[in-house]
C-alpha cells in the first residue's frame, strides 16, 4: 500500500513527453495513476505540472513503492525509449508477482514484442504491446491506441485505454487488434503510411515551390483549401500551418529557414523491411523512407549539384494554368495516397496470415480516424470499404477507391511525367504510379527475368502454352548449375 493509503488503477513508468501526457490523460479521465521514472526529477516535474490532477497521482521513486501502490494483477505501462524496454521491463519484473501485467506503450519493434511476450509469459507475467499514436497532443487529449496481447489480459485494462483514447463520432479509437506483436506491428505500418503521406505532400509542395515559384503563403492557402475537401486530414492541415508560419527572428517563412534534411527514428524503415520480409510490394513507403535518407545526405547532394549541375525545375504551362495545375496536384496526391494505403493494408494482410493474427482491417481504419498522425476523412472511406468488402486485399480495387483512381490516374501520370521531364524528383508519387500500372498489367516483363534466372541458375520456369512448372530453355544443355 502506498504512503497515503491510496491504491492506483495503473502505473506509468517513463515520464518523458509521452508518458507524462498519458499519465495526465489517465488522471483526467478519473484513474488513480502511480507514476515512476528512472531519474526522479521527472516525477517531481510532473507532480509540479499536474495542477489539481496531482491528487490522482501516486509518485513512486522505486519499483517496490510502485508495486505497493498497485493491487494485483498490477498493470504497469512503460513509456520509455525503444532501446530501454528490456532494461525497464527487467527492473519491473523483478518486483512483480505472477499475473502482473507489463505494458509496453512505446514504439517497439514487433519482433521484440513477440519475444518479450513469450519470455514474460513463461515467467508467469502478462505482457501487452501497445502502439500509441498522436504525439504529445494525442497522448494528453486522446491518442489512437493499437493493442496486441492476450484478450483476457486486455480486458483488465480496457476501461482505462478506452477512456483516454481519441473519439470519432463518439467511438473510442482504441482496440485490441490481435495477440502478441499485432498492436506494435499495426503501429509500425501506420508510421510507414505516415512516411508515405508526408513524402507525397512534400513532393507536391516541391512542384509548387520549384515549378511555379509559389510563395509559402500561396501554398499554405492551397493546402488550407485541400483540407476542406477529399484530402482533409491532419497532415494536410499541419502542412498549411507550417507553410503559413513565419520565423519570429527573421520574419521569413519558417519553411524556408528549416534545413532540408529529414530525420527518422526507424519505424518507417521497419515497415519497409517488414514489407520486404513478407514479400509484399510497398514501393511508396519504401520510396518515402529512401527519400528521407537521401535528404539527410546533404553533403553528397551538394557535391552532386556541383558535378552535374542542378536541374532547372521551373515549369511554364506544362500542367496548364496555375489553378488547373493546383487542381491536378490535388488529384495526383489523392491517387498516390490510395496506392500507399493499399500497400500498407496489403502488408498488414500478409502479416495477419503469416502470424495468424486475424487482423480486423475495418477496426484498424476506424481507430486511425482520430487521434493519430494519419487521421483523415479518407480513413472513414477505408473503414466502410473493409466493412463492406471484408477480406479485400487491395484497396485500389474496391469502391470508392477504384472509381477515384480511375478519375485521378491521369493527373498522377501527367504530374509524374512532367516532373521527370523537368528534373523535379517525385519518387513516392512515381512509385505509386508504377505500382498502379504494374497492378493492372497482364503481360509484365517477368518472362525475361525468368529466362535470365533459368539461364544462370537453372531455376526453371512455367510455360504459357502448357501445364507444369519446371521447364528449362535451350541454354540449359551446357550452362546449368
Ligand atoms: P523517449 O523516447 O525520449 O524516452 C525517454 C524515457 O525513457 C525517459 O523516461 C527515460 O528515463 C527512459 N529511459 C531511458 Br532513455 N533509458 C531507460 C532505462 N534504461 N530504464 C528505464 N527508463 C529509461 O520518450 P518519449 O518521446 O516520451 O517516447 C516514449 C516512447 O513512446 C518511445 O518508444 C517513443 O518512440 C514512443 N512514441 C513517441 C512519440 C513522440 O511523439 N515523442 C509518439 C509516439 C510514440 P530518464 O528520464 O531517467 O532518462
Amino acid at each position: 500500500m502506498s504512503g497515503n493509503g491510496k491504491q492506483a488503477d495503473i502505473a506509468v513508468t517513463g515520464l518523458a513527453v509521452m508518458g507524462a501526457n498519458l499519465a495526465l490523460n489517465m488522471a483526467e479521465k478519473g484513474a488513480t495513476v502511480a507514476i515512476h521514472n528512472r531519474s526522479p526529477e521527472r516525477i517531481d516535474a510532473l507532480m509540479d505540472a499536474a495542477g489539481p490532477l496531482a491528487e490522482r497521482f501516486i509518485p513512486c521513486r522505486t519499483v517496490p513503492e510502485l508495486m505497493a501502490a498497485l493491487t494485483p494483477p498490477r498493470p504497469v505501462m512503460m513509456m520509455v525509449a525503444a532501446g530501454a524496454v528490456d532494461a525497464a521491463a527487467e527492473g519491473l519484473a523483478a518486483g512483480m508477482s505472477p499475473g502482473d501485467i507489463l505494458i509496453d506503450g512505446g514504439n517497439a519493434n514487433f519482433h521484440d514484442t513477440r519475444r518479450r511476450v513469450e519470455a514474460y509469459t513463461a515467467r508467469g507475467l502478462q505482457y501487452l504491446g501497445v502502439g500509441v499514436s498522436g504525439g504529445e497532443e494525442g497522448a494528453r487529449h486522446g491518442p489512437s491506441i493499437m493493442i496486441g496481447g492476450d484478450a483476457e489480459v486486455f480486458r483488465r485494462v480496457e476501461p482505462i485505454f478506452m477512456s483516454i483514447a481519441a473519439r470519432y463520432d463518439g467511438e473510442p479509437c482504441a482496440a485490441r487488434l490481435g495477440p502478441d506483436g499485432a498492436g506494435h506491428f499495426v503501429k509500425t505500418i501506420h508510421n510507414g503510411i505516415e512516411y508515405a503521406d508526408m513524402q507525397m505532400i512534400a513532393e507536391v509542395y516541391g512542384v509548387m515551390r520549384d515549378g511555379f515559384a509559389m510563395t509559402s503563403e500561396e501554398m499554405a492557402a492551397v493546402f488550407g483549401k485541400w483540407n476542406e475537401g477529399r484530402l482533409k486530414s491532419y497532415l494536410i492541415e499541419i502542412t498549411a500551418d507550417v507553410l503559413a508560419a513565419k520565423d519570429p527572428e527573421t520574419g521569413r517563412p519558417m519553411a524556408d529557414i528549416i534545413e532540408d534534411t529529414a530525420g527518422q527514428k526507424g519505424t518507417g524503415r521497419w515497415s519497409a523491411i517488414e514489407a520486404q520480409t513478407l514479400g509484399v510490394p510497398a514501393t511508396v513507403i519504401e520510396a518515402a523512407v529512401a527519400a528521407r535518407g537521401l535528404s539527410a545526405r546533404r553533403s553528397e547532394r551538394l557535391a552532386g549539384a556541383a558535378l552535374f549541375g542542378e536541374p532547372d525545375r521551373t515549369l511554364d504551362d506544362e500542367l496548364g494554368s496555375r489553378d488547373a495545375a493546383v487542381e491536378l496536384l490535388g488529384e495526383a496526391l489523392l491517387a498516390g495516397k490510395i496506392a500507399a494505403y493499399a500497400q500498407g493494408f496489403a502488408v498488414m494482410g500478409q502479416a495477419s496470415d503469416d502470424y495468424g493474427w486475424n487482423l480486423p482491417f475495418a477496426t484498424i481504419a476506424k481507430i486511425w480516424r482520430a487521434g493519430c498522425i494519419i487521421r483523415s476523412v479518407f480513413l472513414d472511406d477505408i473503414a466502410q470499404a473493409y466493412g463492406a468488402a471484408g477480406e479485400a486485399r487491395n484497396l485500389m480495387t474496391v469502391e470508392p477507391f477504384a472509381g477515384t483512381l480511375q478519375r485521378t490516374e491521369a493527373s498522377l501520370r501527367r504530374l509524374v511525367s512532367v516532373a521527370a521531364a523537368n528534373g523535379i524528383a517525385v519518387p513516392a508519387l512515381a512509385s505509386a504510379l508504377a505500382y498502379f500500372d504494374l497492378s493492372r498489367t497482364t503481360l509484365t516483363t517477368a518472362n525475361l527475368i525468368q529466362g535470365q534466372r533459368d539461364y544462370f541458375g537453372a531455376h526453371g520456369f512455367r510455360r504459357t502454352d502448357r501445364d507444369g512448372s519446371d521447364f528449362h530453355g535451350p541454354w540449359a544443355m551446357g550452362l546449368s548449375g
